[in-house]
């Protein structure tokens, strides 16, 4: 008899045992519907064909590979541009995330836009401007980041800026950039929100933004838009020597799922 009870009482042990560690297992994040973190790609080869997106070997973050982008001063205005898209499934609501290294050279004083999100038909300057286009980037102005959007009813020559934080990046070390997008449920509401984190604290937002103005499948976040230049040197002092900025842990997630730090896990999901 005290056997059975002994035999019950670990029988319920047991039960509570595995109560606990199922509790205390984390919930995944949300998947990816694409990533790229550079391990399954050769170092030395160029990423997507592009002469200036080279895999190093050892310079992604904790010593992972990356992709090691060249800028090339063209002029006074700015560096080369090194875009292309990458699909995903249409959706409202999209979370960019990746993990940004600016090389020791790297001239601060050059400002640039960084990756995004967009539509069907992406729109980086006035000419494309069009119901079912827009497109939601990062700028950098004197290492402070912040949003910069082409949403419709705004001076579409320019882009919009939301520049509200002080932060600076660093010179020589890895962040992490989560970059989340929600377009307007409908054509004539401006309730869209876009946001960007820097190491999972907020440092530009957008609320009540008009990305679009379309009934069209095409309005919603439809791809990755790799699209990076620096520009915006002081004439008197210009940059003459190629830049280096590097890129790694690149996902898209669907939802809001903020990255608290470089690499990929640590994140925080939002409802
Ligand atoms: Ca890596």
């Amino acid at each position: 008899m005290s056997r059975w009870i002994l035999s019950k009482k670990v029988c319920i042990q047991i039960l509570l045992l595995c109560l606990f560690v199922c509790i205390s297992i984390p919930v995944s994040a949300a998947n990816p519907v694409w990533s790229e973190d550079f391990e399954g790609l050769t170092p030395g080869s160029k990423w997507m064909g592009r002469a200036a997106l080279e895999i190093m070997a050892d310079g992604g973050v904790n010593n992972s590979r990356c992709v090691r982008v060249e800028y090339d001063i063209q002029s006074t205005a700015g560096t080369t541009v090194q875009q292309f898209r990458q699909e995903v499934p249409p959706a409202d609501e999209y979370t960019l995330q990746y993990d940004i290294y600016f090389e020791s050279n790297y001239m601060s004083t050059m400002g640039g836009k960084f990756h995004g999100l967009v539509p069907r038909r992406h729109v980086t300057g006035g000419r494309d401007a069009n119901p079912e286009q827009w497109s939601v980037r990062m700028t950098l102005r004197n290492r402070v980041p912040s949003l910069y959007t082409y949403e419709q009813n705004a001076n579409l020559a320019f882009g919009k800026g939301y520049r509200q934080s002080t932060y600076q990046l660093q010179k020589e070390k890895w962040y992490s950039v989560s970059l989340y997008v929600k377009i307007n449920s409908s054509p004539t509401k401006a309730d869209g929100v876009a946001k960007i984190y820097i190491n999972g604290k907020l440092e530009s937002q957008a609320h009540n933004i008009m990305l679009h103005q379309s009934d069209s499948v095409n309005a919603k976040i439809h791809a990755f838009f790799f699209s990076t230049f620096l520009g915006g040197q002081p004439r008197n002092n210009p940059v003459t020597s190629l830049q280096y900025v590097r890129y790694d842990n690149f996902a898209v997630i669907p939802g809001k799922v903020i990255r608290q730090s470089p690499g990929d896990g640590d994140t925080t999901s939002f409802q």
